[in-house]
């Protein structure tokens, strides 16, 4: 036991070591590097080997029959082993290393990292991937947020490490209003959020500056790699994808269209995107401030991304995303810490409180969605609307024609739309063959979306056309005809062809076909991802 510590001590040092010997000759390149554009004065001098022989931070190890899933959930083993600078695959467009960014600007970004009981090893990796990755000059900070985690130590012994400030919350906030109070304490002109298991990769932050410095209302998101929350690899993300969400506020990624594609020059282009899908992103301190920060109503996780991206875009600003920015971040199936008001309702009440402040008479189609958010107390929503008057902001109907037409209104005869799924698997088109057919559930296939039950003429549409069934037992796509051919009810679950009284089911192979109804068989349960009520 003894032997494995100071045996982990060792290897944790050691890293620490490299880390300062990176870190100086990283420096002694910065400052070469804009010698001949700054003035050489303004890179402050570094001392962080002297830091590191202080540091003592070791996480705490699984024991060897613990799950390694259970304390973060992701593997905390994987995490444990990797050195807190290790490198990663370079992940972006070939032609993102050549691009110059102009002459640095004379700017600061302060780093804010809510973390609440985060594993050590990988806080830690997150701050010194910042620390190693990015020009001192344009680091003011890197501000932790200890949101009251079980131990102080995890953020107060990372204080000693350069640029770093630490500040811990008195009691549990939840992440949204840790980061406002991160904010409040940053002095940079330009603000990046980050979880703090994330990895920043090679030159991610220069293109996120080049955005904001030509225009100082827009909320500039990087592309978000993925960390596996198993191995800790780390895998390139489509930097192809916008931000959306579905009308119970459910946030989704979203194809380019085939015109934003062919508008956008090269692949490396930033593009607009109606929303960001979390909270990676950069802002300048001064546009966050005037946006009112984070509606601090919202408790523990969720929503603001939405409110955010809202907020920027209505109210005279923008939402882009930057394929030549990188950031890696472990994404997990489940929360690790405990919702002090219960997870789903948190979510709920966030949502209803972004929906009552910014979508205006279009809420109506939130509350059909999430018809349970009708009976939560939202509490006073008084300065967001305060905000929303001050800066004059557009009503949503501007963001539904302007920035997010794919985003339909649900016609008013649907009573249920979305993809249509069971299980993971989704009823997809194929457009030539006109056939259906059932596929894994992907957000970003458009083939799988915009399906929807039309009470008033009994047909289960895709887009203009209808699902129907050709020689009784072939399903296929036709042009509406409100032949019989086209007539279904929904009994529960079960999808009916009203003339034969048959239920649509799952094959085997994945194939769709009609067979005689059987209560509760699983190949007979459909699924619309939105329900309205009628
Ligand atoms: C996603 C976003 C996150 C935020 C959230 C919705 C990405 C990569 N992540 O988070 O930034 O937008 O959705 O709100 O887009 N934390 C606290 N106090 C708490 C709970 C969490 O400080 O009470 C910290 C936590 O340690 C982490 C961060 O907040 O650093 C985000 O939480 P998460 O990683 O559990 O959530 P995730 O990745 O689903
Ligand atoms: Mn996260």
């Amino acid at each position: 036991m003894w032997r494995k510590r100071s045996l982990l001590r060792l290897a944790m040092l050691s890293t620490f070591a490299l880390v300062a010997v990176y870190y100086t000759t990283s420096q002694l390149h910065t400052i070469k590097k804009y010698r001949n554009r700054r003035k050489v004065g303004s890179v402050p001098p570094w001392a962080p080997v002297i830091l590191v022989n202080e540091l003592q931070y070791v996480g705490t190890a699984p024991e060897d029959d613990e799950d390694v899933f259970a304390r973060h959930a992701f593997n905390l083993r994987s995490s444990n082993e990797l050195p807190s600078d290790r490198s990663l695959p370079d992940t972006r467009h070939a032609r993102c290393r050549d691009v110059e960014y102009g002459a640095a600007p004379l700017q600061t970004t302060s780093v804010v990292v809510a973390f609440h009981n985060e594993d050590r090893s990988a806080l830690l990796r997150t701050v010194v991937s910042v620390l190693n990755r990015t020009p001192p000059d344009l680091i003011e900070e890197v501000i932790l947020v200890d949101d009251r985690s079980d131990d102080e130590q995890d953020g107060s012994l990372l204080s000693s490490l350069p640029k770093v400030r630490v500040v811990r919350n008195q009691a549990r906030e939840g992440l949204i209003r840790s980061r406002i109070l991160g904010a409040l304490e940053a002095r940079g002109d330009f603000l990046m959020f980050l979880d703090s298991h994330c990895e920043v990769n090679v030159g991610w932050l220069e293109p996120l500056l080049d955005r904001v410095t030509q225009n100082a209302l827009t909320v500039v998101s990087p592309v978000i790699d993925v960390i596996d929350m198993d191995t800790f690899q780390y895998r390139a993300s489509s930097p192809q994808l916008k931000g959306g969400f579905d009308w119970s506020l459910y946030f989704k990624w979203l194809p380019l269209s085939h015109e934003e594609r062919t508008r956008r020059g090269s692949p490396m282009e930033p593009f607009l995107s109606p929303a960001i899908a979390g909270g990676l992103f950069l802002i300048s301190r001064d546009w966050f401030q005037r946006l009112g920060m984070f509606d601090s109503g919202l408790r523990i996780w969720g929503a603001e991304n939405l409110e955010i991206s809202l907020k920027s875009w209505l109210c005279g600003g923008n939402v882009e995303v930057v394929p030549c920015s990188r950031v890696g971040h472990v994404f997990r199936k489940t929360h690790p810490y405990t919702f002090p008001g219960g997870n789903a309702d948190t979510y709920l009440r966030n949502t209803k409180r972004v929906a009552e402040v910014w979508l205006g008479d279009h809420k109506r189609f939130f509350y059909e969605a999430q018809p349970n958010a009708r009976a939560l107390d939202a509490g006073s929503l008084q300065e967001q609307l305060e905000v929303k008057s001050q800066l004059d902001c557009r009503p949503f109907q501007w963001y539904l024609e302007n920035v997010f037409p794919e985003l339909k209104l649900p016609n008013e005869e649907n009573s249920a739309f979305g993809q249509l799924k069971q299980g993971s698997q989704c009823l997809q088109s194929e457009v030539e063959s006109s056939g259906v057919k059932l596929a894994e559930c992907n957000e970003s296939e458009l083939s799988q979306h915009s399906w929807a039950f039309n009470v008033h003429t009994a047909s289960i549409q895709h887009g203009k056309l209808c699902l129907s069934v050709r020689n009784k037992l072939n399903l296929v796509l036709e042009t509406c005809t409100q032949s019989y051919q086209q007539e279904w009810s929904r009994h529960g679950r079960a999808v009916v062809l009203l003339s034969s009284g048959q239920c649509l089911e799952s094959g085997i192979r994945s194939e769709l076909r009609l067979s005689e109804c059987r209560r509760g068989a699983m190949s007979q349960q459909w699924d619309f991802t939105v329900e309205l009520q009628a």
